[in-house]
């Protein structure tokens, strides 16, 4: 994806390519596949992947060279094609990586030019997007219509992977099935059996290295009526920072609107509102406090608002993806109902 705007970079910088390792995000986004081997060389002529001889993939825009002895092969190549600076990206690269770039070229880094690349998505991008959402809005209507047959939260987390595995995905990161007290955890990680009390699940497929991330929580057994009031006033927050995102907009502002949303539940919403992703589950803009973050044309973001009370034990936490392609209202690409589930149990 948009290697062409590497060009960009590589005039206003005066390189004379881009080199990146397999462990850069950026390396699968160029290739558009979940392909991370060898080294890719961007030049101002063309695309190359660096390779061991094991590997002869195909990828459109890239010419692929294998090297049978790799100093020699290389240090040929960058002859050839009098390399001399190079940009590459800091935050994704080993130690061992970032010496040998130094002791071959004038190095530079570029990463944060190239994640900018990735803040706004092409059409190719979100047909994998939205296939990512469909499968995970598929996999939630699953949980709900086997839910009797749970009982452990990994039994849930387990049903999600393999229902994304059969449907062509993997998983965006570790599911979050906890269930109870535990929901107060935004980030649970622990099995125990399935509790009463509000159940938060959170996960997203990754369809051809994209991903999605959407939360639902449901109710497991009676609630009270004050249960049902904090889930309709985190579900109203959430509905009205949808309502309120839009192209141009601060996300420091959607955050602030969310705060205002939860009135004095706001000391309970202990995380950002919402962040961009894509091949990575993190990526810019980020909706947290003092964001100086813009919702631009392109972008993709999540709003998840949450409550999580340890008094109580209640954890509740909504989440959508939205896209952001035109003017006015944003695409809501997750669909499953935020009408609260009630499991009897
Ligand atoms: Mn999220």
């Amino acid at each position: 994806m948009k290697t062409g705007e590497v060009r960009k970079i590589l005039l206003k910088e005066k390189l004379d390519a881009v080199i990146l390792f397999n462990k850069s995000p950026m390396f699968q986004y160029f290739v558009a596949e979940e392909f991370d081997h060898g080294m890719m060389i961007l030049t101002r002529k063309a695309n190359y992947l660096f390779l061991s001889p094991l590997y002869a993939p195909k990828f459109p825009g890239f010419k692929v060279i294998q090297w049978k002895r790799f100093k020699e092969d290389l240090q040929a190549f960058i002859r050839k094609n009098r390399i001399r600076k190079v940009g590459f990206d800091a935050s994704n690269i080993y130690l061992r990586q970032k010496k040998f770039l130094s002791k071959l070229f004038k190095a530079k880094d570029v990463g944060d030019q190239l994640v900018a690349l990735r803040e706004t998505k092409t059409p190719e991008e979100m047909a994998r997007i939205r296939k990512a959402c469909r499968i995970t809005d598929m996999i939630f209507k699953g949980i709900v219509k086997n839910f009797k047959s749970f009982k452990k939260e990994s039994d849930v987390a387990k049903y999600i992977k393999v229902t994304a595995l059969e449907h062509g995905a993997d998983m965006a990161f570790p599911p979050i099935t906890a269930s109870g007290k535990n929901a107060v955890t935004a980030h649970h990680n622990k099995d125990s059996r399935i509790n009463k009390g509000f159940m938060v699940l959170d996960f997203g497929a990754r369809y051809k290295g994209y991903c999605a991330d959407m939360t639902r929580t449901v109710y497991v057994g009676a609630p009270k009526i004050k249960d049902l009031e904090i889930y309709s006033k985190v579900l109203r927050a959430q509905k009205s920072c949808i309502e309120k995102a839009k192209i141009g907009l601060n996300c420091g502002a959607l955050y602030d609107h969310a705060v205002k949303m939860l009135g004095s539940d706001a000391k309970y919403f202990v995380h950002g509102l919402g962040h961009g992703f894509g091949v990575e589950i993190h990526e810019a803009p980020s909706s947290s406090p003092k964001s100086k973050d813009t919702i631009k044309k392109g972008s993709v973001i999540t709003i998840e608002p949450g409550y999580y009370n340890p008094k109580t034990g209640v954890g509740i936490r909504i989440e959508d993806d939205l896209y952001f392609g035109k003017l006015g209202k944003a695409e809501v690409l997750t669909k499953s109902t935020k009408n609260l589930i009630i499991i009897r149990r």
